[in-house]
């Protein structure tokens, strides 16, 4: 009946996996997508990944950066961040280290995206592994009222909550979009006082 109908182009949600090296970046990210427990992923390789699933009744494509350590590039870091529309930092509950290091991923977003509402999700991976606990849920609580972003705890072994992450992250890069009325989503900041702003304000029309 509706032959010819032009459709919609699929809405895009960009995700992008950040945290210390060994944390479960990729094992999250291809438990999500595979449905699958991958123990020895290269350490060293970053990846995207793009899936279509249904997001509260629409089909949707996430797109999913997994990081891993070129990051150190500052660079190519910034580059990685400017792209995307949303944030998992992923630190592993057995090690404080990668806890503590989630205050410099915070810090590198937040200076890339200049939007301190920037969708964004502090997970607490390998929660399966409770006798190793070095991160208590109140500390990761608090980090994470501090930054007015949600804290969940993950395994990738299990596959505990690492739908409800992704997910999660989505609808609130959903909702973001919404509220920001440019069609391309992610690229306006919200100018909330920062004041750098009205440097590059220049638009490309593609003809
Ligand atoms: N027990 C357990 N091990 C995990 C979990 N997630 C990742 N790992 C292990 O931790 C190591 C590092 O994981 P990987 O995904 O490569 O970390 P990445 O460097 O952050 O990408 C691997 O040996 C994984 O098998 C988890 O939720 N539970
Ligand atoms: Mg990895």
């Amino acid at each position: 009946m509706s032959k010819g109908k032009t459709q919609a182009p699929t809405v895009i949600h960009k995700v992008i996996m950040v945290g210390s090296g060994g944390v479960g970046k990729s094992a999250l990210t291809l438990q999500f997508m595979y449905d699958e427990f991958v123990e020895d992923y290269e350490p060293t390789k970053a990846d995207s990944y793009r899936k279509k699933v249904v997001l509260d009744g629409e089909e949707v494509q996430i797109d999913i950066l997994d990081t891993a350590g070129q990051e150190d590039y500052a660079a190519i870091r910034d580059n990685y961040f400017r792209s995307g529309e949303g944030f998992l930092c992923v630190f592993s509950i057995t090690e404080q280290d990668s806890f503590q290091a989630t205050n410099d991923f915070r810090e590198q977003i937040l200076r890339v995206k200049s939007d301190e509402n920037i969708p964004f999700l502090l997970v607490g991976n390998k929660m399966d592994l409770e006798e190793k606990r070095q991160v208590s849920i109140e500390d990761a609580t608090a980090r994470a009222q501090q930054w007015n972003v949600p804290y969940v705890e993950t395994s990738a072994k299990t596959r505990a909550n690492v739908d409800k992450v992704f997910f999660d992250l989505m609808r609130s890069i959903r909702v973001k979009k919404q509220a920001t009325p440019s069609s391309g989503g992610g690229k306006k900041q919200s100018n909330t006082g920062g004041g750098k702003d009205k440097r590059k304000k220049k638009k490309c029309i593609i003809l």
